[in-house]
C-alpha cells in the first residue's frame, strides 16, 4: 500500500446540513431552510414561507456553529489532514444582494480556520454546497438569473479575499452535474417552482428544462470567472470542480445497453466536467440539446470566459454505481439517486444505493484518463441507522468494512498510476442527510444525539470507526484492519 506523501486525508460535511445556526448573527435563510425533513418513502417538501410549527433540518441541523472547537478537536485526534467543509452564502450576504458583507458571518470562518491551523488541519472550502440565498431564489427563480453570477463573484471574491491566508483549496460548486437532472433543480439550482411541492420533482415542461440548463449555464460562467479572480487573488489558490460520481455499466453486452451507458455517462457524468476541466461544450451537447428542445440562454463572451476559467483539479463524490439498459422489462427494477437499474452483482444500503467499491477504481481510471489532471475523492461514505449496543457504545463495523473496500480500490488506481491529491470521507460528524433530510441517516466517525424530530441534546460520542480510521490516517493507509 502506497499513498503519496501529503495525501489528503480527511473527513467533509456542509453548512446546510451541519452548522445550524440558521438564523444567527444576521444571517439571513437559504433555499435549504426552507426544506422539510422527509423518509426514503415521503418525499421532503419546500415552503415558500417557513411555518414556525413545522421541524425544518437545517435550522439547528448538527450544531457545528456552537461546536466547532470541539468538532475540529476531534478532527485533529483523528489525525486529519484536510478538513472540506463549506461557507454559508447567506451567512456573509444575508440575501445574497448585498453591498458589503456581514461581518459577523466571515469572523465565524475565521474561528473555524484557527482550529483547524491549531491541528495542522488543511481546510478545502466549498463556495456553495446545495444552498443558494433565499433572497436570490425568489428574485430570480434561482440561477434561472443571469444577475446571479455577479452576485456570485461578488460573493467568492470577497471569500478570497478575507481568507487569502487562510485557505488554498477551493471547490465551486459542489455536485453540479445534479443540474443536468431535475434532481438538482431546488437543491442545486435554487429554482423552488410552485409551493409545498416535493424536493425531487420530476415533472418538467420543456420550457422549465430549457431554464434549468440555461441555470447551468449561468454556474458554468460563475465558476469560470470564480476560478480566475481566485488565481488572480493568489496564484497558490488551487482550484477545483466538484461531479457526483455516476459510474454507470451496460446491463448487458447488448450494444444497445452499451450505448444507452455511454449515453448516460455522456450527460450525468462527463457533461459539466468537460466544461470545467476544458473549457468548454462537448460535441455531444448540440444533439441533445437539439433533440430534446433545449435552449440555453448564452451570452457573448461567455465562450471566452470558460476557456479562461478551467479549474486546477477534478474532485468528486463516489457512493456507488448504476446500471443502463433499453430493455423496458429490466428498466423496471429498482434504481437508485440516479434513477437507474440495479445490477444483480451488488448488495445495497438501507437506503438502496448499491455499494460497489470496484467501481470506485474504474471510476478514477476513467476520470483521469480523460483529464490527467489531479484527482481527489471529496465524499464516500456509508449511510446507515447506527444503533447503541448494549455495551453503551456504536459499534459501526459495517462502516468501517464500506470504508476500507473503498480505500482498498482508492489504492489500486494510484498503483495503476492515477493522480490522487486526497480522500475526505463525507459526513465525519453525524449530519442532515441532503437527499431525505432525516438524521437516522448517519455517516459520521463521531455520533451526535439528534433525532429524525429535532430531539436531542446535540453531544458528541466516537463510534469504533473513529479509532480505525485514526489508524487508518497514522499508518497512511497501510493499516486497514
Ligand atoms: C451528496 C451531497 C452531500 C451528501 C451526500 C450523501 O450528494 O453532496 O451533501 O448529503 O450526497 O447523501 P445523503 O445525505 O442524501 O445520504
Amino acid at each position: 500500500m502506497t499513498f503519496p506523501k501529503g495525501f489528503l486525508w480527511g473527513g467533509a460535511t456542509a453548512a446546510n446540513q451541519f452548522e445550524g445556526g440558521w438564523d444567527m448573527d444576521g444571517k439571513g435563510p437559504s433555499v435549504p431552510d426552507h426544506i422539510r425533513g422527509g423518509t426514503v418513502s415521503a418525499p421532503r417538501l419546500w415552503d415558500k414561507q417557513i411555518d414556525p410549527e413545522i421541524y425544518y433540518p437545517s435550522h439547528e441541523a448538527t450544531d457545528f456553529y456552537h461546536h466547532y472547537e470541539e468538532d475540529i478537536a476531534l478532527y485533529g485526534e483523528m489525525g486529519f489532514k484536510c478538513y472540506r467543509m463549506s461557507i454559508n452564502w447567506a451567512r456573509i450576504y444575508p440575501t445574497g444582494m448585498e453591498e458589503t458583507p456581514n461581518q459577523a458571518g466571515l469572523d465565524f470562518y475565521h474561528k473555524v480556520f484557527a482550529e483547524c491551523k491549531k491541528y495542522g488541519i488543511e481546510p478545502l472550502v466549498t463556495i456553495s454546497h446545495y444552498e443558494l440565498p433565499w433572497g436570490l431564489s425568489e428574485k430570480y427563480n434561482g440561477w434561472t438569473g443571469r444577475e446571479v453570477i455577479d452576485h456570485f463573484v461578488r460573493y467568492a471574491t470577497t471569500l478570497f479575499e478575507e481568507y487569502k491566508d487562510e485557505v488554498h483549496l477551493w471547490l465551486t460548486f459542489n455536485e453540479i452535474n445534479c443540474g443536468v437532472n431535475f434532481f438538482g433543480r431546488i437543491l442545486s439550482l435554487g429554482m423552488t417552482g410552485k409551493d409545498h411541492q416535493p424536493m425531487f420533482n420530476p415533472n418538467e415542461t420543456e420550457e422549465e428544462v430549457s431554464d434549468r440548463f440555461t441555470a447551468l449555464h449561468n454556474q458554468f460562467v460563475a465558476s469560470a470567472k470564480a476560478v480566475q479572480i481566485g488565481h488572480r487573488i493568489n496564484p497558490d489558490n488551487q482550484i477545483g470542480l466538484m461531479i457526483a460520481g455516476n459510474m454507470t455499466y451496460p446491463y448487458t453486452c447488448n450494444p444497445k445497453d452499451v450505448r444507452a451507458a455511454q449515453d448516460k455517462m455522456n450527460m450525468a457524468n462527463w457533461f459539466c466536467g468537460d466544461v470545467q476541466v476544458r473549457g468548454h461544450y462537448p460535441y455531444y451537447a448540440k444533439r441533445y440539446f437539439r433533440d430534446n428542445n433545449i435552449n440555453v440562454r448564452m451570452e457573448e463572451g461567455d465562450e471566452e470566459i470558460l476557456k479562461n476559467g478551467t479549474v486546477d483539479f477534478y474532485s468528486f463524490s463516489y457512493y456507488m454505481s448504476q446500471t443502463a439498459t433499453t430493455d423496458p422489462e429490466v428498466a423496471k427494477s429498482a434504481g437508485n439517486m440516479f434513477s437507474g437499474v440495479g445490477n444483480p452483482y451488488l448488495k445495497a444500503s438501507d437506503w438502496g444505493w448499491q455499494i460497489d467499491p470496484e467501481g470506485l477504481r474504474i471510476y478514477l481510471n476513467e476520470v483521469y484518463g480523460r483529464y490527467e489532471i489531479p484527482l481527489m475523492i471529496v465524499e464516500n461514505g456509508l449511510g446507515a441507522n447506527d444503533v447503541r449496543s448494549e455495551d453503551g457504545k456504536f459499534h459501526d463495523s459495517y462502516r468501517i468494512d464500506y470504508l476500507r473496500d473503498h480505500i482498498r480500490a482508492m489504492n489500486e488506481a494510484v498503483e495503476d498510476g492515477v493522480e490522487l491529491m486526497g480522500y475526505t470521507m463525507w459526513g465525519c460528524t453525524d449530519l442532515v442527510s441532503a437527499s431525505t433530510g432525516e438524521m437516522k441517516k448517519r455517516y459520521g466517525f463521531v455520533y451526535v444525539d439528534r433525532d429524525n424530530d429535532g430531539n436531542g441534546d446535540m453531544h458528541r460520542e466516537r463510534k469504533d470507526s473513529f479509532w480505525w480510521y485514526k489508524k487508518v490516517i497514522e499508518s497512511n493507509g497501510e493499516d486497514l484492519d
